[in-house]
């Protein structure tokens, strides 16, 4: 810790401090009151899917621990936390029937967390799809983005009045590309079209849903994106930078875009025609999609870095279409997950979201890194220790990052670590640890990271 910038600096006041954990990452409880499959039941139990055959089953066991885990926020002195709803806990079949004792799960979990002075931030989709809708389709269907915003309005008519912040979707890059394109994540579909008419449909839903949740006295309406930081290998080549163009059309604009300029750029339309006959575009669509937002949650972790080099693989299916373009093995620190670690990127990329789209405030809704934890040794007091040196200094970069970037003058409301606990980390199963809070998976025991003992100080100042 004593190799850290020792220069102190200070969040503007009222900045949130916060967490962030997924439904289907830490709940567990998959079969308990009433839960419909969800298309993370089934891929995760189809064999090769997930590392180790890991599957959400047992996870945090959040489900019945929650009292405890709220308490352990507060005692981290959380200002919020973000967490997100299961919709095949709401909608088992994913439409029509509600069912009371999922709405009921988060109603306790609301005021538990109300009752610590903790601000729930919600967000509807956090990947869990239900299987139903799978079956007719998944986000290749028209029919998902109607039913996401019925959900939507059924879970905000429940917790509507003790929650201010709804956010729509978590990454749906993440849902639509390595969903329908790459298959490494459920439906583990991989057809470049399919994911194409996915990123409009969960836009789609995002402004179907938006719409609802405003028209239901919703206060502060937002999505989750993970924009990435794309960056060329040699600044000086404009083939590089051609290449960063249309990584960035892919990635961040064909977002972007639709979201807060009401237009899909149309080099990345041109591109996407190649793949689809845009059939799945309407008239109107982009009108909904725009529908207007109070915040933007920027997910961020590391940098994306592109070279123009023929005969390269491209990006595979999380990026149709970018053959001859090369994404190098990352070098220098890297995480556990082979992850660059280099927060001047996020200084640049929150600057630039605050330049091409002006006048909506952001939230940095994940951040954080998975190391190799290790629980050391029960000592007197029976608590352990887990020794996490270089995630305090990552979460230490990237808040100096954060800082430089309001410095910049960017609108940065927030700050939500990923994540309270270690969990099911999706294709990694329970290998990869992002925790603030290791979390012992056969006793259950939740045991700080140093790195959480340091965030509580960081919050208790406000600052570094
Ligand atoms: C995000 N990628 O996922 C999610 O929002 C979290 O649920 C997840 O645990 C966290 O980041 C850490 O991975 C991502 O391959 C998963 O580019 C994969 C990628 C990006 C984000």
């Amino acid at each position: 810790m004593n190799s850290l910038d020792p220069k102190p600096i200070t969040f503007p006041e009222g900045f949130v401090w916060g967490a962030a954990t997924a439904a289907y990452q830490i709940e567990g409880a998959t079969g308990e009151d009433g839960r419909g499959p969800s298309i993370w039941d089934t891929f995760s139990r189809t064999p090769g899917k997930v590392y180790a055959g890991d599957t959400g089953d047992m996870a945090c066991d959040h489900y019945h621990r929650y009292p405890s885990d709220v308490a352990l926020m507060a005692e981290l002195g959380l200002r919020a936390y973000r967490f997100s709803v299961a919709w095949p806990r709401i909608q088992p079949a994913g439409s029509g029937a509600v069912e009371p004792r999922g709405l009921d799960f988060y109603d306790r979990l609301v005021d538990e967390l109300r009752g610590q002075g903790i601000d729930p931030i919600i967000t509807l989709y956090h990947w869990d799809l239900p299987q139903a809708l799978e079956d007719r389709g998944g986000w290749t269907a028209r029919e998902t983005a109607e039913r996401f915003a019925d959900y939507a309005a059924v879970v905000h008519r429940r917790l509507g009045d003790r929650v201010g912040t709804w956010t729509t979707l978590n990454e749906p890059w993440c849902a639509a590309y390595l969903g329908y394109g790459s298959g490494v994540h459920a439906p583990g579909r991989q057809d470049p079209a399919a994911a194409f008419t996915a990123v409009h449909h969960l836009l789609l839903g995002h402004g179907l849903a938006a719409r609802a949740l405003r028209a239901a006295g919703a206060s502060t309406v937002g999505i989750t994106l993970n924009p990435a930081a794309v960056r060329p290998v040699d600044p000086d080549s404009a083939a590089d930078q051609a290449a960063v163009r249309l990584v960035d059309g892919l990635h961040n604009r064909i977002f972007l875009d639709p979201l807060l300029r009401g237009r899909y750029p149309a080099d990345v339309l041109e591109h996407v025609a190649r793949f689809t006959d845009l059939a799945h575009l309407r008239d109107g669509d982009e009108q909904t999609i725009a529908a207007p937002i109070d915040l933007l949650g920027v997910n961020y972790y590391s940098p994306t870095y592109v070279a123009d080099r023929p005969g390269a693989a491209g990006g595979g299916g999380a990026y149709p279409g970018t053959e001859g373009i090369e994404f190098p093995e990352p070098t220098g620190p890297l995480t556990e997950m082979g992850w660059m670690i280099e927060p001047d990127s996020l200084t640049a990329l929150l600057a630039r979201i605050a330049r091409d789209y002006p006048g909506v405030p952001l939230m940095i809704t994940e951040n954080g890194a998975a190391f190799a934890d290790k629980l050391a040794p029960d000592t007197v007091t029976g608590d352990g220790a887990v020794p996490d040196a270089d995630r305090i200094a990552y979460l230490d970069g990237h808040l100096r990052a954060a800082h430089a970037a309001i410095a910049r003058g960017v609108d940065l409301r927030g700050y939500l670590v990923w994540s309270l606990l270690d969990n099911f980390e999706w294709a990694e199963g329970y290998r990869k640890r992002f925790g603030i809070v290791y979390v012992d998976y056969p006793s259950q025991r939740r045991v700080l990271k140093d790195s959480a003992h340091w965030y509580r100080e960081v919050i208790r100042r406000n600052g570094l």
